[in-house]
C-alpha cells in the first residue's frame, strides 16, 4: 500500500492510496460560523474541550461504509445516478482496495475518528463461504494497514443479512435451518474481521427478522430461535477475547412488514426475557424511532432508562411520507432535545455518532458527501453545546427536580422504597385533600431551547 499522510486535527492523519479521489479538497478546517467556505466546519471544532473531553472525544463520529462509498443513488424506480471512481475495477478485490483507499482518504480528510461496515460493504461476498472467507481476509489485511497508518478506528461492525435473496424469509429467524447456519457462518466470519480490526462493537439490525404475514409465521418459534443465534454469538466473540458491547438496532419494519426489533422498549423486553442484559446494548437510528411513530429522544430515554444506551446512528427522515430516507441531520431544536437525554445519562456506552445517512439521489458531485457529513457534525456539535449550556445555566433540570418534589418528602421517600400499602395512599389522599392544580409548563421548557439555540 503506498500511501501519503498528514495529520489532521488530533489523531487523523490523512491517508490517501496510489489515486487521490477526492482532489482539491486536504482537510475540513473548523472555522467557526463566520467563515463562509463551505467546505469548513462551522461548529465542531474537534479539539474543544468540554467538561475535560474533546468535542471529539464526546461525539465519536463515524462513516457508514455502505451509504457512503457503497451507495450510488439506486431506488425502486431507477437505476444509479452516481459515478463513483472507486467502483469501476471489474476485479472485486481491487474495486475493494480502491473503495478503501476513497473511504480511509474521506474519512481522514474529514477528520472522523471512526468508520462502522457490513461485512460485504467492504468487498463483494464471491460464491461459497470459503471463497467470501478468502476476500474477506484480504480485505481486512488491507484494512488493519489503512487504520494502522491513518489511526482512524472501528466503532463497529456488523454481517449484512438482508440483502442476499437466501435471506428472503429472514437469516436468525427464517424457516429452514439451512440459512440460518448460513447466517451464523456469516456472522462469524464478521465477528473475527471486526475482532482482528479491534472494533469496539458489534451491531445486530435485523433488516428481515420479522414477517411479511403471520399466517405462514410461528412467531414465538423464530424469537426463540433469534435469541438461541445471538447467545451463539455473543459466546463464540467472547470466547476470541471480544470485550466490546453488542448492539441491537431496533426498527419497526422495512423492508419486513413487521420487525421483531421493532423500538427499544420492546429489545429491552426481549433482551430481558433471554437473559441477554448484560452483553447487549441498543443503537438507536433517528429515521427508526420516528418509522415506530416516536420521537428520537423517546427511544434514547427508554434505553437510557435501562441502562442500555449504547451508540447512535445518526440521519433522520421526512415528516411528509413515512419511508426510511435516511437523510443527513440538520435540525438543531431536534438534536438538543436528543443530546439534553444522551448528556442527562452521562453520553454514549462505547458507542458513538454513525451517519447512516445518504446524499440525495440527485446529490452526484463527490463534494456533496462532504458537505453532507459538515452539516451532521456541525449540527451534532452545536447541539451538544447547547444541550451543555441548558444543563448548565438554565433552570432546565432545577424545574424537572421541582416537578417531582413531593416525593422528596416523608411520604413520597415511605412511597418510592415501597414501605406503603395501598391504604397508606388512601390515608395520604384524605389527609391532604384535593390536590392542587400543578402546571405541567411545556412551553416554557420549549423556550429553553429556544433561547439557548
Ligand atoms: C437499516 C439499518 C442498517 C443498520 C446496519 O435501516 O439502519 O443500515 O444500521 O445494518
Ligand atoms: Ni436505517
Ligand atoms: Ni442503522
Amino acid at each position: 500500500m503506498s500511501e501519503n499522510t498528514f495529520t489532521q486535527g488530533s489523531e487523523v492523519k490523512v491517508t490517501t492510496g496510489e489515486k487521490v479521489f477526492f482532489k482539491g479538497i486536504d482537510g475540513i478546517p473548523f472555522e467557526g460560523k463566520h467563515s463562509d467556505n463551505p467546505l469548513s466546519f462551522k461548529y465542531y471544532d474537534e479539539n474543544r474541550l468540554l467538561d475535560g473531553k474533546t468535542l471529539k472525544q464526546h461525539l465519536r463520529f463515524a462513516t457508514a461504509y455502505w451509504h457512503t462509498f457503497c451507495g450510488t443513488g439506486g431506488d425502486p424506480f431507477g437505476v444509479p445516478t452516481k459515478d463513483y471512481p472507486w467502483l469501476v475495477a471489474s476485479d472485486p478485490i481491487q474495486q475493494a482496495k480502491d473503495k478503501m483507499d476513497a473511504a480511509f482518504e474521506f474519512i481522514t480528510k474529514m477528520g472522523m475518528p471512526y468508520y462502522c461496515f457490513h461485512d460485504f460493504d467492504l468487498i463483494q461476498e464471491a460464491g461459497s463461504i470459503a471463497e467470501s472467507e478468502k476476500r474477506l481476509a484480504v480485505i481486512s489485511d488491507y484494512a488493519q494497514q489503512k487504520q494502522q497508518a491513518s489511526g482512524v478506528k472501528l466503532l463497529w461492525g456488523t454481517a449484512n443479512l438482508f440483502s442476499h435473496p437466501r435471506y428472503m424469509n429472514g437469516a436468525a429467524t427464517n424457516p429452514d435451518l439451512q440459512v440460518v447456519a448460513y447466517a451464523g457462518a456469516q456472522v462469524k466470519n464478521a465477528l473475527d474481521i471486526t475482532l482482528k480490526l479491534g472494533g469496539e462493537n458489534y451491531v445486530f439490525w435485523g433488516g428481515r427478522e420479522g414477517y411479511m404475514s403471520l399466517l405462514n409465521t410461528n412467531m414465538k418459534k423464530e424469537l426463540d430461535h433469534l435469541a438461541r443465534f445471538l447467545h451463539l454469538a455473543k459466546d463464540y466473540a467472547r470466547k476470541q477475547g471480544f470485550t466490546g458491547t453488542f448492539l441491537i438496532e431496533p426498527k419497526p419494519m422495512e423492508p419486513t412488514k413487521h420487525q421483531y426489533d421493532f423500538d427499544a422498549a420492546i429489545v429491552i423486553g426481549f433482551l430481558r426475557e433471554y437473559s441477554l442484559m448484560d452483553d447487549f446494548k441498543l443503537n438507536l437510528e433517528v429515521n427508526h424511532a420516528t418509522l415506530a411513530q416516536h420521537s428520537f429522544q423517546h427511544e434514547l430515554e427508554v434505553a437510557a432508562g435501562a441502562n442500555l444506551l449504547g451508540s447512535i446512528d445518526a440521519n433522520r427522515g421526512d415528516y411528509q411520507n413515512g419511508w426510511d430516507t435516511d437523510q443527513f441531520p440538520v435540525n438543531v431544536y431536534e438534536l438538543v432535545e436528543a443530546l439534553l437525554v444522551i448528556l442527562e445519562a452521562g453520553g454514549l456506552q462505547g458507542g458513538g455518532v454513525n451517519f447512516d445517512a445518504k446524499t440525495r439521489r440527485n446529490s452526484t458531485d463527490l463534494t456533496d458527501i462532504f458537505y453532507a457529513h459538515i452539516g451532521g457534525m456541525d449540527a451534532f456539535a452545536r447541539a451538544l453545546l447547547i444541550a451543555h449550556q441548558i444543563l448548565d445555566k438554565s433552570q432546565y433540570k432545577a424545574l424537572r427536580k421541582e416537578r417531582y418534589s413531593s416525593f422528596d418528602s416523608a411520604e413520597g421517600q415511605k412511597f418510592e422504597a415501597g414501605n406503603m400499602v395501598l391504604e397508606d395512599l388512601k390515608n395520604l389522599a384524605v389527609r391532604q385533600g384535593e390536590p392542587k392544580m400543578l402546571s405541567g409548563q411545556q412551553e416554557l421548557y420549549e423556550n429553553i431551547i429556544n433561547q439557548y439555540l
